[in-house]
């Protein structure tokens, strides 16, 4: 059933392109334009009542967990259950008890929410029960154009107070407000991983000696680490991890290993699963499997010696977003797997692991039509889907479907 309602929706679109491009003007764009990515079906509304769906793993319940959130871009859990929530246009929102508090909280720093650009990512302290840090990025703004930033400051229940950038990436751009990449994840040494988007120009992604392009490894107060791979090297900034990338939107430690996984966005085409590894170049753009929204070959090497090659590919570009490896108990077939969001793609999209690396795929929700921006598990083995519409976001929970319909987040 759901592969047929599947592919009547692709030959839907297919057949709704070739009535485009027959009319009149609709064929070639004029000389001196440039195609832009390929269109894609309008997003539906956020559904008002749960619905189940068919998965490999059996039968799932998604429900509308909160509503009238603003394009949400990033989500974290509070130890005693709570949610925060990142709007893009630089508020930061909190959910208690299931319940979306109308008021935002204060002392976000203020953001250049233009394009990509905006409030970003949201992370906890690794030991946030005795220190109440929280992490932001955010897309900053001076006489230099833009960049990605990261601040830092304590929550008490109420507001954020003594936020104060801790790192600035020389990612500046003054051109259009892209590619800023900005997920945060720590890694189990403690160590904070940020991730830094080539800013539109490709490029940069080779030139070490700037942040664009990179993921990078610094200290919880935003310093660099002694023991970076490229740290007294020259030609490279002390901060860099590994390098080559596009536009990393998701990044997650595998629960077993340790180990870090991110996700960039490919152009057309070539969106990546990668393992990050210490010094290592992904690639961009001398080897990708992307192209050129016009069809154009960017390059015709899909591998090149010396370079890391992904681990699982999209062709066509779903654009991924937030990742999560689910370890809870309520989803028991999913344990050890890595969920990713697909906001042009509008789907969750499952890549199953075994010890060997990724075996399987499945795409799933893609009958909902909605922008995921970020996935995560909650404190009750549940996965929480960030989606992004404004102003009518939502964030909705994941659930097995012989489970009695919530309305609340059950701890
Ligand atoms: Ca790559």
């Amino acid at each position: 059933m759901r592969l047929s309602a599947i592919g009547i929706g692709v030959l839907l679109v297919t057949a709704g392109v070739f009535a485009q491009q027959q009319m009149p003007g609709q064929g070639a764009p004029p000389a001196g334009q440039t195609l832009g990515p390929f269109p894609r079906m309008s997003p539906l509304p956020v559904p008002d009542a749960p619905r189940d769906f068919d998965t490999v793993s059996g039968r799932i319940r998604v429900v509308p967990f909160v509503r009238g959130v603003a394009s949400p871009w990033s989500m974290a859990f509070l130890p005693n259950g709570d949610m925060l929530v990142t709007e893009k246009a630089g508020r930061l929102r909190i959910v208690r008890g299931g319940q979306l508090d109308p008021q935002p909280i204060a002392g976000v720093p203020p953001v250049h929410a233009m394009g990509q650009g905006g409030l970003l990512e949201v992370a906890l302290h690794p030991r946030y029960a005795e220190n109440n840090f929280i992490y932001l990025t955010y897309s900053k703004s001076t006489e230099k154009g833009h960049t990605t930033a990261l601040a830092r400051g304590r929550f008490d229940g109420k507001a954020l107070t003594g936020v104060q950038d801790i790192f600035v990436a020389d990612a500046w751009s003054t051109g259009g407000p892209l590619h800023f990449g900005s997920r945060l994840v720590f890694g189990r040494d403690g160590t904070l991983f940020m991730t830094v988007g080539e800013r539109n120009d490709r490029t940069r992604a080779q030139d070490t000696t700037h942040h664009a392009g990179k993921i990078l490894r610094l200290r919880d107060d935003g310093t660099v680490p002694p023991d970076n791979p490229f740290v007294g090297r020259a030609g490279f900034r002390p901060e860099i991890y590994s390098y080559g990338h596009r536009n990393p939107q998701g990044i997650a430690v595998h629960p077993a290993t340790g180990q870090v996984w991110a996700t960039e966005h490919g152009p057309q085409g070539g969106d990546e699963l990668n393992l990050i590894q210490p010094g290592k170049n992904y690639g961009w753009p001398v080897a990708t499997f992307g192209r050129e929204y016009s069809g154009d070959l960017i390059t015709n090497q899909s591998y090149r010696d010396g370079m890391e090659p992904p681990l699982t590919v999209w062709v066509p570009s779903i654009a991924l977003s937030g990742m999560a490896f689910y370890t809870g108990d309520r989803l028991p077939t999913w344990k050890g797997d890595l969920f990713v969001g697909g906001m042009a793609g509008t789907q969750l999209h499952r890549v199953v692991f075994a010890p060997g690396g990724p075996r399987g795929r499945e795409t799933m929700l893609t009958e909902l039509r909605l922008r995921v921006r970020d996935v995560r598990q909650g404190p009750d083995g549940l996965l929480y889907l960030a989606i992004d519409a404004s102003p009518n976001g939502a964030i909705l929970r994941i659930e097995p479907a012989t489970a009695a319909p919530a309305t609340s987040a059950q701890r």
